[in-house]
């Protein structure tokens, strides 16, 4: 039989058949898959092909289909090894908040660059409105105006009180999307929002260290009684900057990218080099500084080696 993993666990997945209905399945022993080393095997939204064991209602799956995309985080700081948040999505939100907890521009940046990566339409929604600050509210459209302007549709919405949720509904329909983002933005009180039938359970954000608590556990994909699929995740840190070479970094910010062949030289890092036409439009306000500045701080990152550039 196919299916979709919709839950795992680790051990356990979740596997809706075409027909509807949802196995618990397990992997064979000898279950391999080459190329990148990974905490988990298998993913929500992977397809994969099972065998119900006789007079059980447990499969053994024993193949994963070719994987169309799939995003990834780092599992600890430090390791080498990533963890597959998702796979086969056609686009991603990031729900972020200028509220607790608060979502930085570098958080937002690597995400977007994250998403680029691996070719997956992003989104951000910006939850909580409903307690923004005449100043927060200011900030808001400001980043509203950067991040549709390099090309990432958002939205600005209050999971509590249901204030604009219907955009986001709309934009769900007959998709795969998956839902991301720190711990305690709301992502899962919103889908609550969009489809109250799920009834995710939620949790408050502490009072001391105005986090998160980790509430949703495991990522999990849930079917939309007008069509299509979202999936809550974890929430998450940090994203991880993997499977792609510092030269490719500027390559994920739209607003480079469409700027970087006019650079005097094709190899050009748009950091220090003479007649940068990426350097120049910051100095003209066409490119935001912000996103300029997190695109430096992201070559900076440990991940990529520190040799030098050369000009070629
Ligand atoms: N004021 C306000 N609070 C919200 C809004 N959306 C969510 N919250 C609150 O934020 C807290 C965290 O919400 P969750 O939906 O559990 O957050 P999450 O992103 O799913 O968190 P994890 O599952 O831990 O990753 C809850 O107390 C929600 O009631 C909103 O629009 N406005
Ligand atoms: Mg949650
Ligand atoms: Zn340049």
């Amino acid at each position: 039989m196919e299916g979709i993993i919709v839950r795992s666990t680790g051990s356990w997945f979740n596997v809706r058949a075409e027909n509807g209905k949802v196995y618990n399945c397990r992997i064979k022993g000898n279950f391999r898959i080459r190329g990148i080393k990974t905490t988990n095997p298998l993913a929500v939204g992977d397809v994969v092909l099972f065998d119900l064991q006789e007079d059980e209602d447990i499969g053994m799956i024993r193949e994963i289909k070719a994987r169309k995309n799939y995003i990834i985080r780092k599992s600890t700081n430090l390791s080498k090894i990533s963890h597959i948040i998702a796979a086969n999505i056609d686009q991603a939100f990031l729900v972020a908040t200028l509220a607790s907890p608060r979502t930085s521009t570098g958080f937002i940046d690597r995400f977007l660059v994250t998403a680029e990566a691996y070719h997956i339409p992003a989104r951000i929604i910006f939850n909580k409105t409903d307690t923004y600050t005449e100043k927060k509210q200011k900030q808001l459209n400001e980043l509203l105006s950067v991040y549709t302007g390099a090309g990432y549709p958002c939205y600005q919405v209050s999971a509590l009180k249901g204030t604009n949720v219907q955009a986001v509904k709309d934009d769900l329909k007959d998709k795969v999307s998956l839902f991301s983002g720190h711990s305690g933005v709301g992502k899962s009180t919103l889908l609550n929002c969009i489809e109250p039938g799920l009834e995710l359970k939620t949790g408050e954000i502490s009072a001391m260290h105005q986090k998160g608590k980790h509430i949703t556990t495991f990522a999990e994909m849930h079917e939309l009684a007008e069509g299509g699929f979202v999936i809550d995740t974890p929430g998450i840190k940090e994203f991880g900057l993997r499977d792609f070479e510092k030269e490719e970094v500027a390559e994920r910010f739209p607003e480079m990218r469409a700027l970087m062949h006019e650079c005097k030289f094709h190899n050009c890092t748009h950091v220090h080099e003479p007649g940068c036409a990426v350097k120049k439009a910051v100095e003209e306000g066409r490119i935001n500084e912000t996103r300029y500045n997190n695109y430096l701080t992201i070559l900076n990152d440990d991940y990529f080696d520190k040799k030098e550039w050369e000009l070629r």
